[in-house]
């Protein structure tokens, strides 16, 4: 039996997969494509047998072939990200120890770079193509099938495994709650390492045998021309991509913003999430697009837990309840069940649940209480829908929709020459909801600059995890017992952006 997602394309065989910059894939192609890589991956073995195959492939139709050719083959996918150093590749591929990578051409000296010291293949998405598919593996939905990486309060990014029923619950959840079906067209230009990109967009389309058209990246004019196009349907972005797409919409003239503005109405369901959706966004939304945004809530290690209902009054503010499938609840710091109005921490169950934090037992024990998963989100319930108010830990930082870890940053800023001690922050930001900011205390002589940051902590951290802002300090501010106090550590730079 071939995984559902897989076995349903069959049904779509004729109709258009996935759109991308070399123009128009079937659900055919993608089933052929993806065949052939999963022959080259198996290379005459019966199956992969959850083996982890890396790939490091931009968004677009190689992508899915490559993803659905290792689970066709019985492997584990672990996407890697176009946008990270050799630094941060090295770590997940430490941590995975894949058999393989694959890698489209445009990366491969970046890829080389961390697979060669580390013994691992190199495979060529171009060299993957002309395979003769051959018999392929039965490969049970209970088993292993992805691992993305996440941010915690704790050293380097985890990797959260999901096995295929998992996904297939995070992707039905949704299928169901926005009625999805093969008639929908989507936008996709969300980067395809995280569960938004990956599930909510690439995967709920392809699950519906509908249409993704994929853009190379997010560019705020690019994605105005495709929401001009008739026959998109539906859009999902974070909040900071509907900022911009606003800042395009101001700069437009008049003429384009009523057209632009008529191609918005058309659609039938626009989504926000990965951060808090600011309400004056929201309402700036409405006004050029006549749409209210969808607004929802996820984690990685859940995919989609809230949302806010497609049909009926979208609570501004809110994350609406909780999707077909999954429970939730909240509770103080003993675990007791709190009353409505009362803020305590999320904890979510379902079968949308991860399996575990990869080859961390006692992390993914630390995670769970009495089978729910404690999601270290602070909510509210008013009125039967959720609110989020904050991340239990001033050290998760959401910039973007990405969410970075200020102890992961302090590591590498502390490890530069000059600097005693550091403390990162998240400081309010009209662009990126939050900005990474770092306090350094240097050592007696040192001249330490912003520049010199960032362009020193560049081959280590990922773009988006670089400080935007630097404060150099005789002494961070500390409490009785020495600890850096944080919120004294933002109060620095919000006073100067004026937040
Ligand atoms: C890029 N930069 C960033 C970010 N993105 N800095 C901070 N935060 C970011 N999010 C860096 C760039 O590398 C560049 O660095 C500088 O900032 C300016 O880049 P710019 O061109 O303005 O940005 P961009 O490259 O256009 O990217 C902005 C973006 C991107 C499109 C909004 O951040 C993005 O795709 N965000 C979505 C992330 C996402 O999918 N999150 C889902 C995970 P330099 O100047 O050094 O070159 S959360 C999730 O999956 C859960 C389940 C959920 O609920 O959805
Ligand atoms: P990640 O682990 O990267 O998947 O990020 C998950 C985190 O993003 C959640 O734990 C929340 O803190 C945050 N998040 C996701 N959606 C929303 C939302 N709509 N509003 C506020 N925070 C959100």
């Amino acid at each position: 039996m071939p995984i559902d997602l897989i076995a349903r394309a069959t049904g779509h065989a004729t109709r258009v997969a996935v759109v991308d910059s070399r123009g128009q894939h079937s659900y055919s192609d993608l089933l052929t494509s993806s065949g052939s890589v999963a022959a080259a991956l198996l290379r005459g073995a019966g199956d992969l047998n959850e083996a982890r195959v890396a790939f490091l492939v931009p968004p677009g139709f190689d992508y899915a072939a490559t993803q659905w050719g290792v689970w066709r083959a019985g492997g584990i996918a672990v996407p890697l990200a176009v946008s990270h150093p050799s630094g941060e590749l090295a770590h997940v591929l430490d941590d995975t120890d894949p058999t393989a990578i694959v890698s489209h051409p445009s990366f491969e000296a970046r890829i080389h770079e961390a697979a060669e010291p580390r013994g691992i293949p190199v495979v060529l998405t171009s060299e993957l193509n002309g395979t003769e598919p051959g018999v392929l593996p039965d490969v049970a939905e209970q088993r292993r099938a992805m691992i993305l990486y996440t941010s915690g309060t704790t050293g380097k990014p985890k990797g959260v495994v999901s096995t295929h029923t998992q996904i297939r619950a995070q992707v039905t959840s949704l299928v169901d709650a926005w009625e999805w079906t093969a008639e929908d067209r989507v936008i996709l230009t969300l980067p395809l390492h995280h569960v938004h990109g990956i599930i909510n967009v690439l995967t709920c389309a392809l699950w519906s045998g509908a249409c993704c058209d994929v853009l190379s990246g997010f560019d705020a004019r690019e994605t105005w021309a495709h929401l001009m196009d008739r026959t998109v349907t539906l859009f999902m972005a974070v909040p900071t991509m509907y900022r911009r797409l606003i800042s395009a919409w101001d700069e437009a003239n008049s003429g384009d913003r009523a057209a632009m503005s008529a191609a918005c109405s058309r659609l039938r369901l626009m989504v926000s999430g990965s951060a808090a959706l600011p309400v004056t966004v929201l309402q700036r939304w409405l006004e050029v697009s006549g749409q209210v945004l969808l607004e929802r809530y996820g984690m990685t290690e859940i995919g989609m837990a809230l949302a806010n209902p497609l049909h009926g009054e979208r609570a501004p503010g809110t994350v609406g309840t909780p999707l077909p499938g999954v429970e939730a609840r909240v509770v103080d710091q003993e675990m007791r069940d709190v009353a409505a109005g009362t803020p305590g921490e999320l904890l979510i169950r379902g079968p949308n649940v991860f399996l575990e934090y990869w080859r961390r037992p006692q992390d993914t024990a630390a995670a769970f209480h009495d089978g729910w998963f404690k999601t270290g989100d602070i909510v509210v319930v008013k009125e039967g829908c959720y609110r989020i108010l904050g991340r239990g830990s001033v050290d998760i930082i959401k910039t973007g929709g990405y969410k970075v870890s200020a102890l992961e940053i302090e590591e590498a800023v502390r490890s530069l020459p000059g600097v005693r001690e550091c403390a990162v922050v998240g400081v309010p930001d009209p662009d990126w909801g939050e900005r990474v900011c770092v306090a350094i205390e240097s050592v007696a002589g040192a001249t330490l600059t912003l520049d010199d940051v960032r362009q020193r902590t560049r081959d280590r951290l990922a773009p988006y995890k670089i400080p935007k802002d630097l404060k150099v300090v005789t002494a961070l501010p500390r409490n009785a017992l020495g600890k850096v106090t944080k919120p004294a550590v933002a109060a620095l730079f919000a006073r100067d952006s004026g937040t």
